[in-house]
C-alpha cells in the first residue's frame, strides 16, 4: 500500500501545466531543481523568474517528517497554533532516543521504559492532529521516509537536517526547525531563499572497494563544509544513474555536511527498482507519465555550465575509498593516503570499535556489502581486532536481512552487537563502556557527522566516516590506516591473506519483508484525544510565548560568550545525554553553549560573569544575566550553527535572554532558526570586528527602530576603559521576518493572525 497516493497523483497531475509555466517564466532550459521548486510554488503557475540566493519565495511543500527529539519541539509549538489537524501529511518517527549499549531487544525495551512519557506524548499529539507515528524500533526518520514517503519530484520538509536523504528518489527534501514545520503543518506557506544549483557530473562506474559512500566524501573534500550552503546540489551523468536508489540516498544524505540545502537525483530505473521493490508501482506508473519532467532537460545536463552557478565533474572509474576525518566530515583522505597521514597528524591508528548504520548507510544493499567481507573474514580464518556494531535503519531492512542470512553472517564476527533499528550512537545514543575515561581513540563509522564527542561524549574520540564495506574492513583488521586494496592480513594459520573486494545486492531477491513494520496510523477524527502534559514533568513543558519587541534600542547588553572557532549545534546544544530533555525548554536549557571555545581562554563552558567577575557555566550566567535584566549577546565565527536542524539551538539562548547572535557567517537552518524565535542572528560587515569584541565590553543596538530589510544595523561596542567603537552588522531579514522579530517570534504572529 502506498500511503497517500492521491496527494502524490495530484502533485504529477499538475506537472506539465506547472513546468510549462516555468519553462515561460524562467525563458531557459530547466534543471530538475528548478522543476521541482517551480511546481510547488505557493502562488501556483510560476509569473516570474527568482533570483538564485537572492529571492525569498513562498513554497507548498507536499509533506513534513519529524524525529522524535525534534518533534516534540515542532508539535509543542502546532499545539499553540490553533489547529484541528495538520493541512499536509505529516509523520512523526522515534529514532533518536533509544540508546545502544547491550543489543536490539533490551535497549529497545530499555529506551521505551525510559522514555515512555515522551513517547506516550507523541503518541497522543500525532493521533490526535492526524499525523502518522512510527514507534520506537520501526526505523530512522530517513530510511523510512525512503521506504514509504519519498517520490520523485516531490517536495517535502522534515525537522532533521538529513531530511535532504529522501533526495535519492528524486525529491526536493529539506531540513528545517520545528517552527517552519508549524508553517505547513498549519496550512501556511512556507518560505525558502530560492536556493542556487550546483551540479555534480558522474563519469563512470563505482567499482571494487568503492561505494556511493565515497562520492559523498569526495565531494565533502572538494566543497568543504560551508561550500553547498543555500545551493542545492544535482547530480546526473551516467555515473549518477548507474548508482542505486539508496546509494543516491547516501549521497543526498551527507549532502547536510557541506550545507547544501539539499541535494537530487534525475527520475531512472533505479528509482523505479526501489520503488516497486517497496510496494510502489504505483507511484512508478504516475511517474512514469510525466517522466520527462521529473528530470533536467537535456540541454541543462549538455551544458552544465550555462545552466549551474558551479559545476564538478566525478569520474567513479578513478573514485577511490576515503575517509574523512577526524572531528569535521570535510577532512578527506583517500585510503591509500591513511598512513602517511596518520602518522603525520598523531591520529590514534588501533581501532576498537567500528560502527555500520545511521539514516545514511543502513540500507540493504550496505548490509550485504559489509556482509560480504565479513563472510570473507570468517571464510578465511580472520579474526577480528575490533567490535563491530550495527545499527539497521528500519524494520523492513533489518527482518529482510535476517531472513536472507546476514546477520548470521554479522553474528559469525566474534563480538558483533547488532544494536536498534534506530539512531544510537550516530547522536550520542551509546554506552560506550569507558568512554568516561577520555582516552585518546579512532574510531571509524559509516555515519555522517563526526564532530567532537558526538558518538560517544570522548572529546579524544578521533571519529573517521567512510563507507560500510570499509567499516566493516577496519574491523576486521583493526587497523585505521589498513588498505584493503594493497594490505593484507594473517590468519588463525598464519596465512598472509587478503579480503575479496565487496559484493552486495541492491536489493533483496525475494522481496522486502516486515512483520510489524511498527506504524500507528492517527485517529480519523482526534477532536475527543486529551493530549496531557504534566506540569511537573522534567521531560515535557508547554510553551509559554516570548515577549515580543518593547520597540527599544537593546542597550547595556553583556557579552554571553565569544565563541572561538568551529561552533556547530553539537556544541550550542548538545546531544547524547541530554535528549531526554529535548521537550522541555527550561531544563534543555542548561546545556546552551556548553560546548562552544570561550575566545578568549580557550576553555569550554567557562565565562565570567561581568556583573561580578565570577567565572561559570555559560547557563548560569546567562540566567544571572537574565535575573538581573542585564540582555545578552553571543559573538560566533563562520558557519555558525552547522550541523543540525535543532531549533533548541536557537529556543535556549533566547529562553535565557540572549538577543543577538552576532557571527562571521551563518548554516541556513541554524539562521532560519534563530529568525523564528524572534532573535537577531546578524553578520560583521567587516570581519575583523570579531577581534575587536573583548569580553568586558557593553553592547548598545542604536538604530533597531530603523530595522529594515537590506539596511545595515549599529552596534556601539563600549569598552571597559570607555573608549567606543561603532561597528556595521549585515542581516538577511525579510519584512516579514521582522515582523517574527517585532512579534517575538513567528509563533507570536501565527496566534495573532489565526485569531484575528
Ligand atoms: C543529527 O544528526 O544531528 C540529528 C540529531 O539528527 C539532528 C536533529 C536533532 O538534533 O534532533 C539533525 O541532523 O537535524
Ligand atoms: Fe539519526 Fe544520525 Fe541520521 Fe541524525 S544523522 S537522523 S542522528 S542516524
Amino acid at each position: 500500500m502506498t500511503f497517500d497516493i492521491d496527494m502524490i497523483r495530484k502533485v504529477y497531475n499538475r506537472y506539465p501545466e506547472r513546468v510549462a509555466a516555468a519553462r515561460e517564466a524562467v525563458g531557459k532550459p530547466l534543471t530538475l531543481a528548478e522543476k521541482i521548486l517551480y511546481t510547488h510554488l505557493w502562488e501556483g503557475n510560476a509569473t516570474e523568474a527568482f533570483g538564485r540566493g537572492a529571492s525569498y519565495v513562498d513554497f507548498a511543500p507536499d509533506r513534513v517528517a519529524m524525529q522524535d527529539a525534534t518533534a516534540q519541539m515542532a508539535l509543542l509549538q502546532f499545539m499553540q497554533a490553533g489547529k484541528s489537524k495538520v493541512a499536509v501529511p505529516s509523520t512523526a518517527h522515534a529514532d533518536h532516543l533509544i540508546q545502544a549499549r547491550i543489543g536490539a531487544d533490551k535497549d529497545l525495551q530499555d529506551g521505551i521504559n525510559k522514555n515512555n512519557e515522551v513517547f506516550n506524548f507523541l503518541s497522543s499529539v500525532c493521533n490526535k492532529y492526524g499525523i502518522g507515528f512510527w514507534k520506537p524500533g520501526a526505523g530512522i526518520i530517513h530510511q523510512v521516509v525512503l521506504e514509504n514517503y519519498a517520490f520523485p519530484g516531490g517536495m517535502m520538509i522534515g525537522t532533521d537536517s538529513h531530511t535532504v536523504n529522501a533526495g535519492g528518489l528524486g525529491m526536493v527534501a529539506i531540513g528545517v526547525g520545528g517552527a517552519d514545520a508549524v508553517d505547513v503543518m498549519a496550512g501556511m506557506a512556507w518560505e525558502l531563499k530560492f536556493p542556487k544549483l550546483i551540479g555534480v557530473k558522474l563519469t563512470g562506474r563505482l567499482n571494487g572497494w568503492t561505494s556511493a559512500k565515497d562520492v559523498i566524501l569526495k565531494v565533502a573534500g572538494i566543497l568543504t563544509v560551508k561550500g553547498g550552503t543555500g545551493a542545492i546540489v544535482e547530480y546526473f551523468g551516467e555515473g549518477a544513474e548507474s548508482l542505486s536508489a539508496t546509494g543516491k540516498g547516501t549521497i543526498c544524505n551527507m549532502g547536510a555536511e557541506i550545507g547544501a540545502t539539499t541535494s537530487t537525483f534525475g527520475y531512472d530505473d533505479s528509482m523505479r527498482r526501489y520503488l516497486a521493490a517497496t510496494g510502489r508501482q504505483d507511484v512508478v506508473d504516475a511517474a512514469d507519465a510525466v517522466a520527462e519532467h521529473l528530470t533536467g532537460d537535456a540541454e541543462v545536463y549538455a551544458n552544465p555550465e550555462q545552466y549551474f552557478d558551479q559545476v564538478i565533474e566525478i569520474n567513479l572509474d578513478e573514485l577511490t575509498p576515503h575517509l574523512n576525518g577526524p572531528f569535521t566530515p570535510d577532512l578527506a583522505t583517500p585510503v591509500a593516503e591513511m598512513k602517511e597521514k596518520a602518522a603525520a597528524n598523531d591520529w590514534p591508528t588501533d581501532i576498537e570499535w567500528a560502527l555500520i548504520g545511521s539514516c545514511t548507510n543502513s540500507s540493504y544493499e550496505d548490509l550485504t556489502r559489509a556482509a560480504s567481507i565479513v563472510a570473507d573474514a570468517v571464510e578465511k580464518g580472520i579474526a577480528p581486532k575490533a567490535i563491530l556494531g550495527i545499527n539497521p535503519g528500519s524494520e523492513q531492512v533489518r527482518y529482510t536481512a535476517e531472513r536472507d542470512g546476514l546477520m548470521d553472517t554479522f553474528n559469525k564476527l566474534e563480538g558483533t552487537r547488532i544494536f536498534t533499528n534506530a539512531c544510537g550512537p550516530c547522536i550520542g545514543q551509546w554506552a560506550r563502556e569507558g568512554a568516561e575515561k577520555h582516552e585518546k581513540n579512532s574510531i571509524v563509522h559509516s555515519f555522517n557527522r563526526n564532530f567532537a564527542k558526538r558518538a560517544d561524549g570522548n572529546p579524544n574520540t578521533h571519529a573517521f566516516v567512510t563507507s560500510p564495506e570499509m567499516v566493516a574492513a577496519i574491523a576486521i583488521s583493526g587497523k585505521l590506516d589498513f588498505n584493503p586494496i594493497t594490505d593484507t592480513l594473517t590468519n588463525t594459520n598464519g596465512e598472509e591473506v587478503k579480503l575479496a573486494e565487496p559484493t552486495g545486492h541492491e536489493l533483496p531477491s525475494a522481496g522486502f519483508a516486515v512483520e510489524d513494520n511498527g506504524y500507528q496510523a492517527p485517529a480519523a477524527d482526534g477532536s475527543g484525544i486529551n493530549v496531557a502534559v504534566a506540569p511537573d514533568s522534567q521531560r515535557l513543558q508547554l510553551l509559554a510565548p516570548f515577549a515580543p519587541w518593547d520597540g527599544q534600542n537593546i542597550n547595556g547588553a553583556k557579552l554571553l560568550i565569544k565563541a572561538l572557532g568551529k561552533c556547530t549545534t553539537d556544541h550550542i546544544s548538545m546531544a547524547g545525554p541530554w535528549l531526554r530533555y529535548r521537550g522541555h525548554l527550561d531544563n534543555i536549557s542548561n546545556n546552551c553553549l556548553i560546548g562552544a571555545v570561550n575566545a578568549y581562554t580557550e576553555a569550554t563552558n567557562a565565562v565570567t560573569n561581568q556583573l561580578d567577575g565570577s567565572v561559570d557555566e555559560v547557563p548560569n550566567v546567562a540566567r544571572a544575566y537574565k535575573a538581573a535584566g542585564v540582555p545578552s549577546i553571543v559573538v560566533g565565527d563562520h558557519n555558525y550553527g552547522e550541523g543540525s536542524s535543532r531549533e533548541h539551538a536557537a529556543m535556549e539562548p533566547r529562553h535565557l535572554g540572549v538577543r543577538a547572535v552576532i557571527v562571521k557567517s551563518f548554516a541556513r537552518i541554524h539562521e532560519t532558526n534563530l529568525k523564528k524565535q524572534g532573535m537577531l542572528g546578524l553578520t560583521f560587515d567587516n570581519e575583523a570586528d570579531y577581534d575587536l569584541i573583548q569580553a568586558d565590553d557593553t553592547f548598545n543596538f542604536t538604530d533597531l527602530a530603523a530595522f529594515a530589510p537590506g539596511k545595515q544595523l549599529t552596534l556601539e561596542v563600549v569598552h571597559a576603559d570607555g573608549s567606543t567603537d561603532s561597528i556595521k552588522l549585515n542581516h538577511t531579514y525579510n519584512a516579514q521576518q521582522i515582523d517574527w522579530f517585532k512579534a517575538g517570534s513567528a509563533l507570536n504572529l501565527i496566534k495573532t493572525q489565526n485569531n484575528a
